[in-house]
């Protein structure tokens, strides 16, 4: 049985997942409508994983015997300046998102849930790999420094992510 104080802390983590979920969904479009096609892909199954990982929470709390209640997510923005802009914006989302699990993390701690501190270690892991792939297609954009064939080049890179 989970403490109310983890459920509600739980809750509030899937309406996260759910916002980055929206988020990014929201950035696919802008990047659809830029016709950044690869990038829009990319950044669909970004929103997909994110699904993922809200449903992850949501079957956790039912199987701890805790009761699920799911709150409002916020409208997501849906201009950005650039598209480097966008995966900045991205990588700022999911460093937020760390902070957030970490939160978590030590609240389990403190709680004495071991339990929930295990569950939530695949996120841990989880946040390193995010944090990581929105740095490294940045980095990929200051190398092409605005360069309209780089933007084309990774584009068509980010559109073969599986
Ligand atoms: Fe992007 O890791 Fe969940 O939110």
């Amino acid at each position: 049985m989970l403490n109310e104080k983890i459920q509600k802390a739980l809750n509030e983590q899937v309406r996260e997942e759910m916002a980055s979920f929206y988020l990014y969904l929201s950035m696919s479009a802008y990047l659809e409508a830029q016709n950044l096609r690869g990038m829009a892909s990319w950044m669909a199954k970004q929103a997909q994983e994110e699904l993922g990982h809200a449903m992850k929470f949501f079957r956790y709390i039912h199987e701890r015997g805790g009761r699920v209640t799911l709150e409002a997510i916020p409208k997501p923005e849906n201009e950005w300046a650039s598209p480097q802009a966008v995966f900045e914006a991205t990588l700022a989302h999911e460093r937020h998102i760390t902070a957030c699990i970490y939160k978590l993390v030590e609240l389990a701690t403190a709680e004495r849930d071991h339990g929930t501190a295990s569950f939530l270690q695949w996120f841990v892991t989880e946040q390193v790999e995010e944090e990581g792939a929105a740095e490294g297609i940045l980095a990929r954009f200051h190398m092409g420094a605005g360069q309209p064939a780089a933007l084309l080049f990774l584009d068509r890179e980010l559109g073969a992510r599986q």
